[in-house]
């Protein structure tokens, strides 16, 4: 059997949770890769909604295994708020969730080292979520972090001791005195909380879960444009958020990856720092934002609004090999008269190309356009993919002619019945 993998497409955002949730059900595993308490993954059924950071999107479903891979880093305070926000809504978690001893520990003087770090940069951050996550990678590849597996060495108050002794010169050098105050303690709970919690060899879980033939579907965070490799750097994130990032970030042969479901938005938002060829500083901006309520799900940052830009889409179909789309916030769109598509880019040297060039910065390209009609329909109330506008339809049918990729689902609200599937 194969992994599934479903792959933000766009800057983040993009209605992950969403589509994990309503995949869920068909699936015996789900597994975070990549990223850790940066990622906010939005779920609404039954009238609520819920918010998850770290813990993958099956854990509603008592028959799915969740499990959080080597690839992740891992906050254990964070963690353990968001474990307790589950058990208060009646979730036993703790019972369907792995978490590998290979993933990254989050400690509170990484937070430290990600705000100077910012606050440094000045103008020119980077609008990190400010969660520690670039420091804890950086550890990671400098060979000096720790990892969930180390918690249960008795030796783990001295290893923690050394490497925040290292960060407290770093911060020095950033001129600030390392102050952890409660933190330290807070910390510290939270790994005696981890330590009674199921930690594997996650690798191992995965591989005969393949063997066997269950089904494992992996659930990345932010999105292909903020791949560290092949996003907008330096304004990206520190981890692969590719179909690569599961392979590396679970320990998946290439060979055993299946199905790749890439969720894009009908139209385009950016949070944080960086180049957006096709945002609108505009009220048509501020309209999408204000309908589709484009506000950061861990930060509450606005988020920045813009039209959808094919090309850039293009890479990231291209990147992650998707073999299906999904199409989320369609019905975001409904009240404007026409909808425009970013088909190209024209290059300050007068070449108009669909290839997403070296940089992505504004003087150096302008978005070229073409204007659909709107569909003014409200697509919310539609149940079934017949009844959709014949305008929506066309909509569609020139992004897939664009992508040459079909987009098997699309989700017109936040509901997890709010999805039709167009197969
Ligand atoms: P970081 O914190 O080091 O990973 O930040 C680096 C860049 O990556 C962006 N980033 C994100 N972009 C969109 N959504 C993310 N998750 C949250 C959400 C964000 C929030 O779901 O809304 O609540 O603000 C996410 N995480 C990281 C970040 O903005 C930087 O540009
Ligand atoms: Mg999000």
């Amino acid at each position: 059997m194969a992994v599934d993998i479903l792959i933000g497409l766009q800057w983040g955002d993009e209605g992950k949770g969403k589509i994990v949730d309503v995949l869920a059900p068909t699936y015996d595993i789900v597994a975070r890769f990549q990223g850790g308490p940066n990622a906010g993954h939005t779920l609404e059924f039954e009238g609520t909604k819920h918010v998850l950071h770290q813990i993958p999107s099956g854990i509603f479903h008592p028959h799915i295994q969740n499990i959080i891979g080597n690839g992740v880093v891992l906050d254990p305070i964070v963690f353990r708020n968001e474990m307790q926000k589950l058990t208060d809504r009646g979730v036993d978690a703790a019972q369907n969730l792995f978490i590998s001893k290979k993933a990254s520990l989050i400690l509170p003087s990484h937070r430290v080292m990600d705000r100077v770090s910012e606050e440094a940069l000045g103008t020119s951050k980077i609008g990190s979520t400010l969660k520690g996550i670039g420091p804890t990678y950086q550890d990671k590849i400098g060979r000096v972090g720790l990892r969930v597996g180390d918690i249960l060495s008795d030796d783990f108050r001295e290893c923690y001791n050394k490497l925040v002794d290292r960060h407290r010169s770093i911060i020095q050098f950033y001129g600030e005195q390392l102050e952890l105050g409660e933190q330290e303690q807070a910390f510290f709970d939270a790994v005696d909380y981890l330590r009674t919690l199921k930690l594997v060899d996650t690798e191992y879980m995965i591989n005969s879960a393949i063997q066997s033939g269950k089904r494992i579907l992996a659930e990345g965070a932010q999105g292909s444009l903020l791949d560290v490799d092949f996003g907008t750097y330096p304004f990206v994130t520190s981890s692969t958020t590719l179909v690569a990032g599961a392979c590396t970030g679970l320990g998946v042969a290439p060979r055993h990856i299946g199905e790749v479901y890439g969720i894009f938005k009908a139209y385009c938002t950016r949070v944080g720092s960086g180049p957006f060829p096709t945002e609108l500083l505009d009220e048509v901006g501020e309209e999408i934002r204000k309908a589709g309520n484009e506000f950061g799900s861990t930060t509450g940052r606005p988020r920045r609004c813009g039209w959808i830009d094919l090309p850039t889409l293009k890479y990231s179909i291209m990147l992650n090999g998707v073999t299906q789309l999904n199409m989320m916030k369609a019905d975001v769109l409904t009240e404007f008269d026409t909808i425009k598509v970013c088909t190209h880019y024209k290059l300050a040297s007068g070449e108009v190309t669909d290839h997403v060039p070296h940089s992505l910065e504004a003087e150096k390209l302008e978005p070229v356009y073409e204007e659909l009609p709107g569909w003014k329909v409200d697509l919310n109330k539609i149940e079934s993919v017949e009844e959709l506008p014949k305008a929506f339809k066309d909509y569609l049918s020139f992004l897939e002619e664009h992508l040459q990729v079909p987009i098997t689902i699309v989700s017109v609200g936040p509901d997890r019945k709010s999805t039709l599937r167009r197969e």
